[in-house]
């Protein structure tokens, strides 16, 4: 079993996109739990290649191309991280903030609250704080949840935080901050309501926000 998903990892890495998703079917097929396949493969494919990037032994293009793959692989388990039925437990808009590129974690994260029952409106990349005031007027989300990846961005999410509370907004959403340089005590220096460092924290946030609850991730 651990030989499939070193394969799958092997092939994210190398941009393999056909290999990526021929290899999560055989996982899938073997019985493995799309979270084992996220955290066993996926996450170190990505820790790998940024370890690997810092050092410039790899470029933009390769991780291009290793991203690509993912996406594959995510595809694959879309079906299943996605299967809820049922009226909705929520609504939840979600983006990666302005500047900023990266959507793979977001676009996990979004796959897993789809699949426990969340409606979730994907503003997707490089967003500006005008932009998620707009779908919060328009859409009246419980929840607006911030994807940023990089340390350059994250002034982006005391952005979005000040201009919740000059547009009168901040009482009608709970916000939801996330991505890798984000911590618990950033996110509560800027006074959001809950921060999770994956998407399994951040389903479990999603809900005591909706419902209230003061949980292990909220602030
Ligand atoms: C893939 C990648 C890219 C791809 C992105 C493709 C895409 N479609 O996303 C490309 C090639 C475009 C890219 C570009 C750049 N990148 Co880049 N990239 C990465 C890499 C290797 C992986 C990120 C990733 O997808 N991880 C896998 C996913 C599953 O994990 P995740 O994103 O962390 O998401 C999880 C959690 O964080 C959390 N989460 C994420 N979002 C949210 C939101 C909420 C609300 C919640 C609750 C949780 C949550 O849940 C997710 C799932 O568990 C990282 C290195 C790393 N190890 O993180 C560098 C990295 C983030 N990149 C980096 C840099 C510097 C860049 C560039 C500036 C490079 C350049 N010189 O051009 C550009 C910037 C482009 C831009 N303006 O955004 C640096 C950032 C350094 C920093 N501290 O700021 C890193 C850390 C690499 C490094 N070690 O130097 N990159």
């Amino acid at each position: 079993m651990k030989k499939v998903l070193d394969e799958l990892q092997q092939a994210i890495e190398n941009g393999e996109t056909q290999i990526a998703m021929d290899k999560t079917k055989v996982a899938l097929n073997q019985g493995l739990r799309t979270d084992t396949i996220i955290q066993t493969a996926i996450n170190p494919a990505f820790k790998d290649l940024g370890q690997k990037m810092y050092d410039g032994e790899i470029y933009v293009t390769d991780v291009l191309m290793a991203s690509r793959a993912a996406h594959a692989a995510m595809y694959v388990m879309e079906p299943i991280l996605s299967k809820f039925s049922g009226a909705t437990k929520g609504i939840v808009a979600i983006g990666t903030v302005a500047g900023d590129l990266h959507d793979i974690g977001k676009n996990l994260v979004i796959m897993m609250l789809q699949g426990s029952g969340y409606t979730v409106i994907d503003l997707g990349i490089d967003v500006p704080v005008e932009t998620f005031v707009e779908a919060i007027r328009m859409h009246k989300p419980h929840v607006l949840a911030l994807s940023s990846l990089l340390t350059t961005t994250l002034p982006e999410l005391d952005n979005m935080m000040d201009a919740l509370v000059e547009q009168g907004l901040r009482s009608q959403v709970k916000v939801i901050v996330g991505g890798a340089p984000v911590t618990a005590e950033y996110a509560g220096r800027i006074k959001a309501d809950a921060y999770a460092n994956d998407l399994f924290e951040a389903t479990e946030a999603v809900g005591d926000l909706v419902n209230n609850r003061i949980g292990k991730y909220t602030i």
